[in-house]
């Protein structure tokens, strides 16, 4: 009925106008789930101050209508559209083109989106007449833009906290360390240490804003978390009670960290992604302390237009280099750094596909697979060759984490993803060398129980594959997972509403990523529930795919990721 609205509304503008805004929104086939994911979570650019024109040909807005729109922009359009606007995922809304547009038709836009994915901000109520009037113009003005960070701000922002003479020698705590799960606590921007064994929260450590993934040292002693401002944190896991030793910030928006892992520089390197500014940092692992800065503005790899913001997404730690893979996302390169020689700085940049997210490595670890979500596409890259080795097609924008490894009895070595815009599981074949025959393509395609999946898991020593929904605009199915047998994937999957299991009060809580313990006999799930209602971790047994314990804690708010130290550390997936 919304469609149908929204594009009774687009057909009411002038034509030339609602065909060229159609066309182009639906060559992406955003559905409003996945659209409202990818706008993102609210980034802390709004919070800056800004250099801040304002156009004359634009209708008037006071200064504080200005912050307002500026705010919205970047909590719900700049994951899109750019920070700078010149369009990303989404269409580009460059003020000329809005001034064309003009109030009257861009209020329709934002109120009531576009079939090709703009969310209705408006029929769904989450913005005003009042704000949609305000960012249609808004939109009208030249966009205000974040400042730089380079190694002036990122040193004098660096904190040594405790040097590393004065950390310890050896472990000073009795935590099975491989055994400890770090957890976001999305909304509180701290992460929640919980012991794997009793279950309880050893401690809570504050990090950045809307903190967004864990990451582990070589040798599993320091744990990396990165914020989305941009701050990062480094934890000694060996102190007596585990804290933040040194904490930098790398950037003002960021996703992405890591660091070395090849032979020889063990826990010597770290790196940090931004999305702005759009570049990376190499830092000295156990201090933080800045070494080199690469920004990654450059030219799309197919139609070498410049692109003003590509932004860093994944990036991971090859073993078998001294190298980083670096996958940026608007341009679809894969950049392999190699960080042996961080002077003169060897670079090879690997043409792949647009829009680079997440993704993670093959059996083997020689092919890392990463999803380029808007052009429906695993890339693959042989880390070892420094080449693509193919791009595969699979379903609607695909999402992995960092996806699924087992032996199929069929086709060999596999990796599999779920997808945002389907609900399907694509099943890829990884063994170029055995199975020549079934190297990057789709070998099975699983059915999920829902669209929206963010993450899928399985373990080693597991005959499950664990696949969430979380994104799914139906309830049932966002608080519900699907577990395939993996010595049998032509039986449709079991599906199991967790967050009924789990017998938590109300709430729109949604069930999502996977992530086993060191022994690979539980999976931890996340039961995310708004901050001001009760969420949880929930384990469930992988052998008999019963309830094991609910973790209750009040302190468990918003969890979303969950990184046990030891699978984190040795990339098992
Ligand atoms: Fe993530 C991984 C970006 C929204 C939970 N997320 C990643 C990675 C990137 C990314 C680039 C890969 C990091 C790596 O491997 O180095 N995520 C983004 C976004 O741009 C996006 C779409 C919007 C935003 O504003 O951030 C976004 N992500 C979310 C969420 O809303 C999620 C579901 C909840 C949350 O905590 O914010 C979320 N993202 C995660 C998690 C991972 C992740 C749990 C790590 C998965 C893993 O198993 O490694």
């Amino acid at each position: 009925m919304k469609k149908l609205v929204s594009g009774l509304m687009i057909a009411a503008l002038p034509l030339a106008v609602s065909m060229a805004w159609a066309a182009d929104a639906s060559k992406d086939h955003m559905g409003a789930p996945d659209a409202r994911y990818l706008a993102g979570g609210g980034s802390s650019l709004a919070k800056l101050d800004m250099y801040q024109s304002s156009d004359p040909a634009a209708p008037a807005m006071t200064k504080a209508e200005f912050d307002q729109g500026r705010q919205i922009y970047f909590d719900r359009c700049a994951g899109c559209h750019g920070v700078l606007r010149k369009g990303a995922t989404g269409k580009a809304l460059l003020p000329g083109d809005m001034q064309k547009l003009g109030t009257e038709s861009l209020k329709i836009f934002v109120g009531y989106g576009t079939p090709g994915g703009m969310p209705n901000f408006g029929t769904s109520n989450e913005l005003s007449d009042k704000e949609i009037d305000l960012m249609a113009r808004y939109i009208q003005h030249p966009a205000p833009t974040p400042p730089e960070w380079g190694m002036k701000e990122m040193a004098a922002s660096w904190k040594l906290l405790i040097p590393v003479d004065q950390r310890p020698t050896k472990q000073m705590n009795k935590l099975d360390l491989p055994n400890l799960f770090s957890v976001t606590l999305r909304d509180t921007g701290e992460i929640a240490l919980i012991d794997g064994n009793s279950k309880k929260i050893v401690q809570v450590i504050k990090t950045g804003f809307a903190v967004h993934i864990s990451r582990m040292s070589s040798s599993g002693r320091y744990l990396y978390t990165t914020g989305r401002d941009g701050l990062i944190n480094l934890i000694d896991l060996w102190m007596e009670t585990p804290q933040t030793v040194a904490s930098i910030r790398t950037g003002s928006d960021a996703r992405s960290i890591d660091t070395s892992k090849f032979k020889g520089y063990e826990d010597k390197l770290a790196i940090a992604g931004s999305y702005w500014p759009p570049a990376y940092v190499l830092m000295d692992g156990p201090t933080l302390k800045p070494l080199k800065i690469m920004s990654t503005r450059g030219y799309t790899y197919d139609e070498m237009e410049y692109h003003p913001e590509p932004r860093v997404a994944s990036i991971v730690s090859s073993l078998i280099k001294p190298e980083f893979v670096v996958n940026v996302k608007e341009t679809g390169k894969v950049l392999l750094v190699d960080y042996s020689d961080i002077k003169n700085l060897k670079t090879t940049e690997i043409e792949a596909e647009r829009f680079l997210h997440d993704g993670g490595w093959d059996l083997s670890k020689r092919y890392f697979l990463v999803a380029a979500n808007m052009r429906n596409t695993v890339s693959v890259v042989d880390t070892k060759a420094g080449k693509l080795a193919a791009n595969v097609k699979v379903g609607v924008k695909p999402h992995p984490g960092r996806g699924a490894n087992w032996v199929d009895k069929k086709y060999g070595p596999v990796w599999a993803t779920g997808h945002l815009g389907d609900d399907t599981v694509a099943v890829i074949g990884t063994d170029p060398a055995k199975h020549k025959q079934h190297a990057w393509k789709v070998v099975r395609t699983l059915k999920n129980h829902g669209n929206g999946s963010l993450f899928i898991k399985t373990h080693p020593k597991s005959k499950n594959l664990w696949v969430d929904a979380a994104l799914s605009p139906n309830s049932e199915e966002n608080q519900s997972i699907s577990i395939f047998d993996l010595n049998n994937l032509e039986k449709p999957a079991q599906v199991l509403n967790i967050a009924k299991l789990a017998e938590i009060g109300d709430g729109p809580m949604r069930i999502t990523h996977p992530e086993y313990n060191r022994a690979g006999d539980e999976v931890w799930f996340s039961l995310w529930n708004p901050k001001n209602k009760q969420s949880a971790i929930v384990v469930m047994n992988d052998k008999t795919r019963k309830l094991k314990a609910v973790i209750k804690d009040p302190r468990l708010i918003t969890p979303t990721g969950k990184f046990n130290v030891y699978n984190t550390q040795h990339d098992v997936y």
